[in-house]
């Protein structure tokens, strides 16, 4: 069998208002991959359930969320944008993946230990297999690459880890069934049925950080609306906020280096790479000894530059809901066929009669 051909998936759960981060580290790439790639993005809606069981209004939020990809640029037509919870493929292969992967595995994940915090043996069980679920939404289409902040990083190396077991412990039926495919696993050749997935986490804000506090990301679960920029801030608000952000009294420093142990400062260098287009260096070249007093107001005036736009036709595709929930049934439908297919042959290899 030939190799896997390159597809990219990626997902973002309805928790709350998408922010700056989401925007940097994981929707500006769902729309620079889309001249390259096919592309699965999808709002995970069954993620959003593990922490917090009862939402005010999940519908209206995965709305949101699907209209945030539309506003972004994101191409219903030519890709596949849906919500998980349409494709019940997702938990059959994610219940498979329960019985692959390991307790341990699922203990160590550092997502796992800051949720759950000191409660642990009171967090729900979805939690805790939270990125088995995770496994089965990318693997489930064989996607071979997933664009994702850095935070995820921890999770696609878990997935990579299923996808190898399950390609190990099911070699000898996925050899007699004919239908395992040869790739690389770093510079062994190795054949199995799921690919192992790489993740894509480049660019200067693969993690933004809270405007509140330099040393925790930026959070949609932020208690304070003030650490994070949401994509419905209008521009009052962002340059507030942006105002408001927490920094040291020093001047930015004239070399990349000095922004070591500053946290702050380093996140909004960051951000203005990240929203301008341009390396760090290029910043700290632009405005090496500048104080905030001047850095603040020229990143608040290119935020809004970049957000204000997204936010307008973000509103405008919300308006017509009748239009977003064509898009999920649409892609919902696709998704699903893909993901039968995929699970037809899983079946097969654990040996489910069907
Ligand atoms: N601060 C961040 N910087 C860069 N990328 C980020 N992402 C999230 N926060 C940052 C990326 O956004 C995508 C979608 O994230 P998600 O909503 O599925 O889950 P999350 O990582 O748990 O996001 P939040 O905002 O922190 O939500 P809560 O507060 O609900 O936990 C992912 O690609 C993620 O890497």
């Amino acid at each position: 069998m030939t190799a896997f051909k390159p597809l990219v998936f990626s997902g973002v759960q309805p928790t709350g208002n998408l922010h700056l981060g989401n925007y940097l580290g994981a929707l500006t790439k769902f729309v620079a991959l889309q001249d390259s790639h096919d592309c699965i993005y999808c709002v995970v809606d069954m993620h959003s359930i593990t922490a917090q069981l009862v939402h005010a209004d999940l519908i209206e939020q995965t709305r949101s969320i699907t209209a945030a990809f539309l506003a972004s640029g994101i191409d219903p037509k030519k890709h596949i944008v849906f919500n998980q919870s349409r494709v019940p493929q997702h938990a059959e292969l994610a219940w498979i993946f329960n019985c692959v992967a390991r307790i341990g595995w699922m203990n160590r994940m550092t997502q796992f230990k800051d949720k759950a915090g000191k409660d642990r043996e009171n967090a729900s069980l979805g939690l805790l297999a939270y990125p088995s679920l995770m496994a089965a939404d990318i693997l489930v289409y064989r996607a071979t690459h997933v664009p994702v902040g850095d935070d995820q990083k921890q999770h696609l190396e878990l997935t990579r880890d299923i996808a190898t077991k399950f390609n190990n412990d099911f070699s000898g039926r996925i050899a007699d069934l004919g239908i395992g495919v040869d790739m690389m696993n770093g510079d062994e050749k190795v054949n199995g049925f799921f690919p192992l997935t790489e993740p894509l986490i480049e660019g200067p804000a693969t993690r933004v950080m809270s405007l509140r506090d330099g040393t925790k990301k930026m959070s949609k679960s932020d208690p304070s609306d003030l650490s994070r920029i949401n994509l419905t801030d209008d521009a009052d608000e962002i340059s507030k906020k942006i105002r408001k952000a927490k920094t040291d009294p020093e001047a930015l420093p004239s070399e990349l280096d000095g922004l070591k142990d500053r946290p702050e400062a380093e996140n909004l260098v960051g951000i203005f790479a990240a929203l301008s287009g341009v390396t760090r260096e290029q910043v700290i070249a632009d405005f090496g000894g500048q104080q905030f007093s001047v850095f603040k107001p020229a990143l608040a005036e290119l935020a809004v530059e970049k957000l204000a736009p997204i936010s307008a036709e973000m509103r405008r595709i919300s308006d017509d809901r009748a239009y977003v929930d064509a898009v999920l049934r649409d892609g919902g439908e696709r998704a699903g066929a893909l993901a039968e297919a995929t699970m037809k042959d899983v079946r097969r290899i654990v040996g489910f009669l069907h």
